[in-house]
């Protein structure tokens, strides 16, 4: 098998750990002796062994790894965490090179791993795979590398673009499929957020009904308080947070958040930043998505497109071209369409 080969085993491997090692990146190991996989490994809990302790303990006889090449999707880590080092363990078993997919841009290891790796002699390639090992834990480089947290945009427009009719009814626009796609969003993200106008006129739950998995944190712009306290999103049900400029108050799972009036969603991100709060999945309304693109503030678009017209009503957010004047340009932003 060639190095691309077992790359690509180790990011498969990887893929296990999801949803199980967060807010940690998914890593995968495999340990490679004359073009034989003697060993693989993945980081399989939050706090417990790194990829590459596992990928060394399952390897039947330890002297095999002498001289081995060990491909890793991140840089073994250098630090002393939860777990030992390790860099440290692959110069301890003498492997005879490492191929890593990933810098870590952690600031506690960045680097740093590769220089005790070489240091020790051992050969060190990088680079193989990297956008891929970048795409797989993107919510984790965000976090670390922009200090916020992965931001994700979704919408359901018609064919005409419209998001909802002029009284903010938006029924026929999804279906129960691209419904049931949302709560497997929603469980794949740590919070969720809504506008003042959005939590008003569909007053959603935004808690996992139609997937097996856990409820993100609600979130939801109320400058005022204006929202009427029945609405679903204030039903304690799941731990809510409330920006506004009125008030800061705790009471069980509903938290009130007391920002400077004229405040941004930068101010919203860093907060988010501090609890650390990986990723992000914003449902609208259209002003707050139109918010979250003029200040380039997202890295990835999810927009469902019906079949169907309204002829007029409420415009969906409009995504600009990379040349717009006065919009950010992203590097290395994502739309998709689903349609519906
Ligand atoms: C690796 N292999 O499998 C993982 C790494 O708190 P700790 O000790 O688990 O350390 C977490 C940090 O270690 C994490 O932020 C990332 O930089 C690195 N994760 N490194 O060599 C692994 N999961
Ligand atoms: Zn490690």
């Amino acid at each position: 098998m060639s190095a691309i080969s077992y790359m690509r085993r180790a990011l498969e491997l990887a893929e296990l750990g999801r949803g199980k090692v967060s807010p940690n990146p998914v890593v995968g190991c495999v340990i490679v002796k004359e073009d034989k996989i003697i060993g693989e490994g993945y980081h399989q809990k939050y706090g417990e062994a790194h990829a590459e302790v596992n990928a060394v303990n399952s390897v039947e006889d330890q002297t095999d790894i002498v001289g081995s090449t060990v491909y890793v999707t991140l840089e073994p880590c250098a630090h002393f965490g939860k777990t030992p080092p390790c860099a440290n363990l692959l110069v301890d078993k003498k492997v005879g090179k490492v191929v890593i997919a990933a810098f870590d841009s952690n600031p506690l290891v960045g680097g740093k791993g590769i220089q005790i790796l070489e240091e020790a002699g051992i050969e060190v390639e990088t680079g193989l795979l990297q956008e891929e090992a970048r795409w797989q834990n993107r919510r984790f480089f965000t976090q670390i590398e922009k200090k916020r947290p992965y931001v994700i945009l979704k919408w359901a427009q018609t064919q005409d673009g419209f998001v909802a009719r002029s009284d903010y009814s938006s029924k026929w626009i999804s279906n129960s499929s691209s419904r049931r796609l949302v709560h497997q969003w929603r469980a794949e993200e740590d919070a969720i957020m809504v506008g003042k106008n959005t939590a008003k006129y569909d007053d959603p739950a935004l808690n996992v009904r139609d997937w097996v998995g856990k409820n993100p944190l609600r979130l939801v712009i109320d400058s005022k308080l204006e929202l009427s306290q029945s609405l679903k999103l204030f039903d304690q049900a799941v731990p809510t947070i409330c920006y506004n400029t009125q008030k800061t108050e705790e009471s069980g799972n509903l938290e009130f958040v007391k920002l400077k009036p004229g405040f941004s969603l930068d101010q919203i991100l860093e907060d988010l930043h501090n609890r650390n709060i990986q990723s992000l999945l914003v449902e609208g309304g259209s002003f707050l998505l139109n918010k979250f693109i003029e200040l380039g503030l997202w890295d990835e678009a999810r927009i469902f497109t019906s079949r169907n017209k309204f002829g007029e009503g409420i415009k969906a957010p409009l995504i600009p071209k990379p040349s717009s004047e006065n919009i950010p340009v992203l590097e290395d932003h994502l739309s998709i369409h689903y349609h519906v």
